[in-house]
């Protein structure tokens, strides 16, 4: 007995669980919540999302002044610390998505695009989602190398932070790191070891999802770096995270999975990784502690879950 999940690509359409934690129409400490044009038109690019279906493109979106006003400030202010804080992956990658993704301080990349770049480089997809998404749902797409995104933009009244996903966060955080394979294999991985996954081992993936792909940093040359989305689409904690204020700790699993975290300020503590590869192995290895009564495989023929 245990938790339904998909084993086909295409049953991510039933993987779209909202949390509303964050949402605009019922959170009152979000900055579009006073602002019925805002939610209006959230709720006019979230139902992109809940009518797409699996391979579909990406319906493109054109953005409005205010907007594209709003992603200026943001990658403007963001570009110029990314050469000093952001690890090499990071920047090779953001660097190749300018010449040939179309990133720029003028327009807001189309999901579409970025889609089909990010499967050249290592076979993960995007497929546009409403909101913040349940963690199961949320990890089981990642089983299938599928990032769900957001395509609505945060509120112009608050460009450097946002309380829930935004496509700043998505674009400039989480993208130019699934384009690097060995990071894509440590995402599909965490997303593989959720499939069918106890609601206990869920929020302990969960955990370790936020501390390392959310809020992760890594050792490059001698110097520490971010990699974790969180920080590299937040101008203050992206400074905050390098600074000597918080505690670092060496990246392990087992004390990642159950660290209390925050989601409402800066983090006080930092996992940093070896390397990659080196959290990529020790996952591995606390992974295979974690008990389900069957095992998976992912068929990238098909790209289906096989369970053994
Ligand atoms: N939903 C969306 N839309 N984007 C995310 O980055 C995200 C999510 N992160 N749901 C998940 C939850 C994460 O916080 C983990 C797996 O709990
Ligand atoms: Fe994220």
């Amino acid at each position: 007995k245990f938790h339904w999940f998909p084993k086909r690509i295409a049953d991510l359409d039933k993987c779209h669980h909202l949390v509303t934690k964050f949402d605009p129409d019922l959170d009152q400490d979000h900055p579009g919540y006073t602002d019925p044009v805002y939610r209006q038109r959230r709720k006019m690019i979230g139902d992109i999302a809940f009518r797409y279906r699996y391979g579909e493109s990406i319906p493109r979106l054109e953005y409005t002044q205010e907007e594209v006003g709003t992603w200026r400030e943001v990658y403007s202010t963001l570009r110029d610390l990314y050469a000093t804080h952001a690890c090499s992956e990071y920047l090779e990658a953001f660097y190749l998505l300018e010449r040939h993704c179309g990133y720029s301080p003028d327009s807001i990349p189309q999901l579409e695009d970025v889609s089909r770049f990010l499967k050249e480089r290592t076979g993960f997809q995007l497929r546009p989602v409403a909101g913040l998404l349940s963690a199961r749902d949320f990890l089981a797409s990642l089983a299938f190398r599928v990032f769900q995104c957001t395509q609505y933009i945060r509120h112009s009244s608050s460009p450097m932070h946002s309380p829930e996903p935004d496509c700043v966060h998505e674009l400039l955080g989480h993208v130019p790191m699934l384009a690097d394979r060995i990071f894509a294999q440590f995402s599909q991985n965490l997303g593989l070891a959720s499939l069918g996954a106890s609601d206990e081992d869920i929020e302990k993936l969960s955990t370790l999802y936020w501390f390392t792909i959310e809020y992760g940093l890594c050792k490059q040359n001698g110097e520490v770096k971010a990699y974790g989305a969180g920080l590299l689409s937040s101008y203050g904690e992206l400074v905050h995270s390098l600074s000597d204020e918080p505690e670092t700790r060496e990246f392990d699993p087992e004390a990642a999975a159950v660290q209390p975290y925050q989601d409402q300020t800066y983090q006080p503590v930092y996992f940093v990784s070896e390397s990659f590869s080196d959290a990529k192995e020790k996952f591995r290895a606390y992974v295979a502690h974690i008990k389900r009564p069957f095992s998976v495989r992912f068929d990238p023929y098909t790209s289906s879950i096989e369970v053994l």
